[in-house]
This record gives structure tokens, C-alpha cells and sequence, in this order.
């Protein structure tokens, strides 16, 4: 087993933890912590949300390259708010293979993305393994300003780019058998190791999944960029799912694998607290997460995120028009 850091409880800034990190399921939670001699004292100061991390104005993905080829489509040029600053959504992350906080951009900068192929596999015709220029390649790349909404209750606005969903499945051709897809993060525990004494409950790697048709769906996306550039690696270089209408956990970053399969499939956050995180997980101002409401969110900016914007929370994240009729 690798040796896993374990941090001391006054080395967690506890204005960054965050909810979806605090519900290991219990009993191995209580598990760890004994072993990691806590007490369950101090288990009751992991349970504040939302949280700022410093975030300075200086962008953490300065230094990528910027993206040559790409087209801006017109139907999701702008959103009703404008576009996040690149800085915030650069540095304020949630990647738990790296670390438990909003703040693990510098050390995301361990992923190794060289050479990285992308297995496609499963219940398709033409099962196959993808090298990620390839990809770059075979997808016409198209700049989209999505709304972006976290079950924590943050939102963003980010310009991706990328290609849809749909391109990649008309390519392997899925079989009529195929009803649902995992997509798999990377994940390699000596190279991960980001993460505090939680992380050794969890079931690594990190998957999502979707039905068929919500894949099929216009709006569904691959990211290979933001913001004019490469994906930051904190951001989920190179390929991750962008899935606009339902909470960001949804979308796998770094993503290795991606299987069609017969039946629902077991995913990371729903596998682990499963009357907190759904399967589905369609934005929805009306069905309240079980520890707090979902009926307003906040909008991502500098300082404490008790300061920034509130605002009413659309049912679909706002994609109605798109989505609507997947679930009537
Ligand atoms: N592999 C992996 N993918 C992940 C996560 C993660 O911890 N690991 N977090 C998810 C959550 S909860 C959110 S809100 C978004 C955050 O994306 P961002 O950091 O680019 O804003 O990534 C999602 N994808
Ligand atoms: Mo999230």
C-alpha cells in the first residue's frame, strides 16, 4: 500500500472543505480517523461548505499552449451572466485525486499527460483505443459558453472547447444493446496522492456515467480546452465530460476509458453516498440536496463565498429547451 500523507487536523483549512468530501460513508469514515488517531470531535469541524480558497488573479494555466483551430458556435456563444474569470476557474477546482481542497492546482501539475490514449470499449461495433491527437484531430473543435453548476452550490460560466458527444459516438457506433456509458478517470495512487487521510475509503478511479441518449444529446460535450487553450491539467486534461444541465460531479476529468454498457453503472460519488449524489443529478432548484437547499447557488468571484452573488438556480442549469424531453 503507497504511504498516504496524513494531514493534521490544523493543517486543513477548514474554510475550504467542502461537502461532498465530508460523507465517506460513515463507518469507514469513523475508521480512518481512528486509525489516523482523531477523534469524532474532530470530524464535527469538517462539516462547514462552500468555502474560498486564495485565489489570486494570476491564472493557473498561464503557460499553456493556445488552441490554433476551433470555431465559436453561435448557439452557445453567451449565457445570461457573463464568463468567469479564467484565474478562478483555473484555481479553484474540485479534482479529489489531488487533494481534498478547492486549492490543488499546483499539485494536479503531477498528471501525466504525454502519450495519453483513450480506450473506447464495450457494446460497440468498432471498440478502440484513441491517442489523444488523434481525437484533437478527427473532431472539428468548437468553442461553447456553458453554465456550469455545482451540487455544492457554486456556479460558473466557462468558454470550453471541444466537440460533442454525439461525434464520438457515430464513430465506435454503440450496438442496440448499449444503454448506458462509464466514462473512467485517471487514476494512479502514487502519483495522486493529493488527497488527506479520506481518501482511503473512496472508490478510486473516478467514474460517471450516463444513458444513452442523454450522450446523444446536443448539449453533451468533450472538453479538450478552455479559454482560447489546452485544458489546464487541474481542469481535467486532456479529455473530460462537459455535461451542462446536470451537477458538476457529473463530468469525469482526465478520462482514460469510456465503455458502452447494458446496465446503469456504478459510479464514484453515487457509490459512495448514494442518497446524496443520484445517478441522474439534473440541476433542479426544487429537490433540495439532503443537507441544503438547492433552490439558490452562488456565483463564483474573488473572496469569501458568502460574498459572491446569489442567485435562483434553473431547473436544467437553465438547458431546458435541450434536455426537457429526456425526462418526461
Ligand atoms: N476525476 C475527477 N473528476 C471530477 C471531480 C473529481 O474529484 N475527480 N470532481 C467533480 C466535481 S464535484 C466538479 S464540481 C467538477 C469541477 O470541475 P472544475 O474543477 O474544472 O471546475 O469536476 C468534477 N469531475
Ligand atoms: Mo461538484
Amino acid at each position: 500500500m503507497p504511504l498516504i500523507r496524513i494531514k493534521k487536523s490544523w493543517e486543513i483549512p477548514e474554510k475550504e472543505i467542502t461537502p461532498e468530501k465530508v460523507y465517506l460513508n460513515r463507518r469507514r469514515f469513523m475508521k480512518n480517523l481512528i486509525g489516523a488517531g482523531l477523534s469524532a470531535t474532530a470530524l464535527s469541524t469538517l462539516t462547514s461548505c462552500g468555502g474560498n480558497s486564495k485565489t489570486s488573479l494570476i491564472s493557473g494555466a498561464a503557460t499553456l499552449p493556445t488552441i490554433g483551430k476551433f470555431t465559436p458556435n453561435s448557439n452557445f456563444a453567451k449565457v445570461d451572466r457573463p464568463i468567469t474569470d479564467e484565474a478562478l476557474a483555473t484555481k479553484y477546482n474540485n479534482f479529489y485525486e489531488f487533494g481534498g481542497t478547492k486549492s490543488i492546482w499546483e499539485n494536479a501539475q503531477n498528471l501525466p499527460t504525454e502519450n495519453w490514449k483513450v480506450e473506447v470499449t464495450g457494446l460497440v461495433k468498432n471498440s478502440r483505443i484513441y491517442d489523444i491527437d488523434e481525437l484533437q484531430k478527427k473532431f472539428p473543435l468548437e468553442e461553447r459558453v456553458y453554465r456550469f453548476r455545482c451540487v455544492e452550490a457554486w456556479a460558473m460560466v466557462v468558454p470550453w472547447i471541444g466537440f460533442p458527444m454525439k461525434l464520438l459516438m457515430a464513430d465506435v457506433e454503440p450496438t442496440s444493446k448499449a444503454k448506458y456509458v462509464r466514462f473512467t478517470s485517471f487514476y494512479d495512487s502514487e502519483i495522486t496522492k493529493g488527497p488527506g487521510f479520506w481518501a482511503n475509503g473512496y472508490p478510486w478511479p473516478y467514474t460517471e456515467g450516463l444513458r444513452i441518449d442523454e450522450m446523444a444529446n446536443e448539449l453533451a460535450f468533450f472538453a479538450m480546452g478552455m479559454y482560447g487553450k489546452s485544458l489546464p491539467k487541474q481542469n481535467g486534461a486532456p479529455l473530460r465530460e462537459v455535461i451542462p444541465w446536470k451537477y458538476g460531479f457529473k463530468g469525469a476529468k482526465s478520462i482514460v476509458k469510456i465503455e458502452f454498457v447494458e446496465k446503469r453503472p456504478a459510479t464514484f460519488w453515487n457509490t459512495l453516498i448514494p442518497n446524496e449524489y443520484g445517478f441522474e443529478a439534473n440541476v433542479n432548484p426544487e429537490v433540495p440536496h439532503p443537507r441544503w437547499s438547492q433552490a439558490n447557488e452562488r456565483v463564483l468571484s474573488e473572496g469569501a463565498s458568502w460574498s459572491w452573488e446569489k442567485r435562483p438556480t434553473l431547473l436544467y442549469n437553465g438547458y431546458g429547451e435541450y434536455v426537457a424531453s429526456l425526462y418526461s
